[in-house]
């Protein structure tokens, strides 16, 4: 039965406090110091306190910690392949004691739950990017986030939760793992397979889990991930409505959906495993694998990050310790001449299997192509049309970044004049001097204060983007990490175009427009970029300009024409 799946570790853990004790929790968070959780730690502790990670009762320990990235495992042996940390500031951890309590709260403040700090040390974070990850490369947006984005120092400890986290949307498809497991009861599903997404399903996916679920006499549930996922992804908004269109195309009653708050590292073969543990613990009896399963993708010399069988792989040799199978998913190809789908090895002697991936798809909805039928089912197609609609008609932002003096705000205002002549999009120029005097006006240019206002910079031009403007930008922006944190918050939304202006520093000093080169070169001004303080290149911007060696005018129309490329005018 399936209700009868024992959880990971033996018993569902439940770490809410009982009913009378919630009113005496919230009453001890008033004493104790608070963290504010963002948004990766808030889809953890959801997990944590529902019991979606069992056996954890917390987060990890420093021991646990070390196991889990030295041998997938907790310090009492048992199989747990990804850290869980809570990731705070060096200031908040040294203001901490062993042994105390603190509250963790939501972004508006409200409880969430309590937790006794039993552990906090600093993270050695490029050893765990090698052992998590298998990379230390933050190409990876997992290595990535685990660099640039987290805490230096983690804490450990048990958890009392208190509110569960809130939600307005899709409310009616968000189980907890007791309650999915008391809805497959209910049902008599016995027999349950997960498939874990991220992406819209298409006819190869319904074909295959079809097949899935024939062989293993299973249900089906679209367990989606809809807490992070790959930067660039499709909105879990847009997702939930093609996967409610798509349970049409299953026979009535023996599919459902779920969403879980899951925050993805896009740890591969790690987090394959780790999610089999996850489905474990909602009761699945079942739990598909994919290709590349929870992979990144490629890196900068186009090579996958992870060899594509490799999470099957893991997962299948730890089988013997999961109460969940593992069905490696079978990748299936179209035979157009058959009208049907196979598996390559079922090709005919010289028939040419076909294949869309992700990234043609998206090619294809960017420049207005049609989607062919043999892939995609057409209402799942409409509804991709509305949010990914065609570049010409997408928001975007043309970040400039270089030097001072290399020739950024004259190349923005030309190409912003020139999108106002074309005409058909809103554009808003947020150049570096004008921001420093409105948005960012008490900032320094110490390194945390120019990543604030880059930020500033790309959360406003990330909001003009989401809604189908041209954001022009305008900043020095040395810093690779946080130019990779904008490009991220813009590509949720809309096109990024990096256009390093390349002119030399040497260039830049002969010009000094504003005289500040002197300035610096005397002693005057301290910290100034390519004399005292570093400017990261940009390894591989969509457009590099050096305008030393191009006028004014053609300058501009070297931006013009890879705009056109891209299918943006
Ligand atoms: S950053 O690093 O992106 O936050 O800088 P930004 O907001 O673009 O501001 C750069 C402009 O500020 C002037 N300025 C300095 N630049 C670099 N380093 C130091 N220490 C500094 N102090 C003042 C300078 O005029 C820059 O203008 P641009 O338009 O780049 O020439």
């Amino acid at each position: 039965m399936t209700q009868s799946i024992p959880a990971h570790g033996g018993q569902l853990l439940n770490l809410y406090a009982d009913e009378a004790n919630v009113i005496v929790e919230k009453n001890k968070a008033q004493h104790y110091p608070s963290w504010s959780l963002n948004r990766r730690q808030l889809c953890d502790i959801e997990l944590l306190l529902n019991g979606a990670f069992s056996p954890l009762t917390g987060f990890l320990s420093q021991p646990d910690y070390e196991n889990v990235l030295a041998s997938m495992r907790l310090a009492d042996g048992r199989l747990w392949p990804m850290p869980i940390n809570l990731d705070v500031s060096a200031a908040f951890a040294q203001s901490l004691r062993l042994g105390e309590s603190i509250t963790l709260r939501d972004g508006e403040g409200v409880v969430i739950a309590n937790m006794q700090v039993t552990d906090c040390w600093k993270a050695d974070k490029v050893a765990e990017a090698q052992a998590v990850f298998g990379s230390t490369d933050p190409n990876h947006p997992g290595v990535h986030y685990l660099l640039h984005e987290t805490g230096d120092y983690y804490l450990g400890g048990t958890l009392t939760g208190v509110t569960p986290p809130f939600y307005y949307d899709f409310s009616e498809y968000r189980h907890s793992p007791a309650q999915l497991r008391a809805d497959f009861a209910s049902q008599h599903w016995t027999n349950v397979i997960a498939f874990q997404t991220r992406n819209p399903l298409h006819r190869a996916h319904v074909i295959m889990t079809k097949r899935l679920m024939a062989e293993h006499k299973a249900k089906f549930v679209i367990h989606t991930a809809v807490g992070i996922t790959k930067p660039g992804d499709i909105d879990h908004y847009s997702r939930v409505r093609c996967y409610q269109k798509i349970l049409a195309h299953y026979p009535k009653g023996c599919a459902m959906l779920s969403l879980i708050p899951l925050a993805m590292r896009m740890a591969g073969p790690r987090e394959a495993l780790w999610q089999a543990i996850i489905r474990q613990n909602y009761g699945f009896s079942h739990f598909v694998v994919g290709r590349d399963h929870a992979g990144p993708g490629r890196d900068n010399r186009d090579k996958h990050f992870y060899d594509v069988k490799a999470a099957q792989e893991l997962a299948l040799a730890h089988q013997d310790e999961l109460n969940i199978k593992i069905l490696p998913a079978p990748f299936l190809l179209y035979a157009p001449e058959r009208g049907e789908f196979c598996e390559e090895s079922q090709l005919l002697p010289g028939e040419q299997g076909l294949y869309i991936s992700g990234a043609e798809l998206r090619g294809l909805l960017q420049k207005g192509l049609p989607v062919p039928d043999w892939f995609a089912y057409p209402e799942i197609v409409a509804e991709l049309h509305t949010v990914l609609p065609p570049r010409s008609k997408q928001g975007v932002t043309l970040f400039f970044t270089g030097f001072s003096g290399s020739g950024k705000s004259t190349l923005a205002n030309g190409v912003m004049v020139k999108l106002l002549e074309l005409g058909g999009r809103k554009v808003t120029l947020l150049d570096g001097d004008l921001v420093r005097k409105i948005l960012s006006s008490e900032l320094t240019f110490s390194k945390e204060h120019r990543d604030l206002n880059i930020l500033r910079i790309g959360y406003v031009a990330s909001e003009i983007s989401k809604n189908g403007g041209v954001a022009v930008c305008a900043p020095i922006a040395p810093y690779a990490h946080t130019r990779r944190k904008v490009r991220n918050m813009v590509e949720e939304h809309g096109t990024f175009i990096e256009i390093h202006v390349a002119t030399s520093i040497e260039v830049c000093e002969s010009r000094d427009r504003k005289g500040l080169y002197a300035q610096a070169r005397a002693g005057k001004i301290k910290g100034f970029t390519g004399i005292d303080d570093p400017y990261e290149v940009p390894e591989n911007p969509e457009l590099r300009i050096d305008t030393a060696e191009y006028s004014i005018t053609d300058a501009v129309n070297l931006v013009m024409t890879k705009l056109a490329e891209m299918g943006i005018i």
